[in-house]
């Protein structure tokens, strides 16, 4: 940002004041205040690589799966569902060390993820993302801490061109969606490298952008959430238990599936 005088540093009146001792402190501050930050998940540029690769073969595999024309039907046809439980590379995604770190600093007490998907914003073509959007939609509330927090692993640069997220900085602090003139004065949009993380707190409204360029703009969204929210795939149902460390078990939300009887409740208990 330009700015036509030095920044004062100089301040009166203040008792209280937040205090960054890391870069990550720095991350978590913004996200508090605006709702959104860029946070670097540190794999080596050979890593991101396998990442791009794999989701081009999952997305042929999904495709295959589930079949071109039903997922268009279902406005399905750029979302890749729950790309953790399809195999290689994206567990690693959502237990990514950084982004754990900086999310024990977020969420208050425990959390775990919510959902995990594949997201290709195409070109010169509208998609499911390219709208004005909570992550926790349908919700008009302000909380003093966030109970849900979205990481938008970018797998490709994303650009001004090739339709990089927009969003409306510090929305999360406020109940309503704003007017039409607000939001054309106020929206923001977010560039950041692939191999990156653009963190949303879930409150905040955002949307993708128009993608002008000539080839998919990928991404891997993981929405974390405290334990009380229902994921959006049982995940536990689908992942294979062994294959996964105590911290990803309880990432992915193994001791927090409800109890079928009340005899699985107390026993659980004990
Ligand atoms: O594709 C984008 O830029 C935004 C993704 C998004 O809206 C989401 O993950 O909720």
């Amino acid at each position: 940002m330009i700015h036509k005088s030095p920044i004062p540093t100089a301040s009166y009146g203040v008792l209280v004041q937040d205090n960054t001792k890391s870069k990550m402190d720095e991350v978590a501050e913004q996200v508090r205040r605006l709702g959104y930050a860029v946070l670097d998940s540190g794999l080596p540029k050979a890593e991101v690589s396998q990442i791009s690769e794999s989701f081009n073969r999952m997305r042929e595999a999904y495709v295959g799966e589930y079949g071109e024309a039903r997922l268009r039907r279902a406005g399905e046809i750029h979302t890749i569902r729950a790309p953790l439980t399809h195999g290689v590379g994206f567990t690693s995604l959502a237990s990514n060390q950084n982004l754990l770190a900086i999310l024990k600093q977020l969420i208050v007490g425990k959390f775990i993820l919510n959902q995990q998907n594949g997201i290709i914003n195409p070109p010169g073509e509208k998609y499911n993302q390219g709208a004005w959007h909570r992550d926790l939609p349908y919700q008009h509330f302000v909380s003093s801490s966030p109970l849900a927090i979205n990481a938008l692993f970018c797998v490709d640069d994303f650009t001004l061109e090739n339709g990089s997220t927009f969003v409306l900085p510090a929305s999360h602090l406020s109940i309503n969606y704003p007017s039409e003139s607000y939001i054309q004065r106020n929206a923001l949009q977010i560039e950041a490298k692939a191999g990156q993380y653009i963190l949303l707190d879930c409150m905040l409204f955002h949307s993708g952008g128009f993608n002008r360029s000539g080839a998919d703009r990928r991404a891997v969204n993981q929405v974390y959430t405290i334990p009380y929210f229902k994921q959006q795939i049982k995940l536990p149902t689908l992942l294979n238990k062994g294959s996964l460390s105590a911290e990803e078990q309880e990432l992915f939300g193994f001791f927090f599936q409800e109890p079928t009887s009340i005899q699985q409740y107390l026993d659980r208990r004990i």
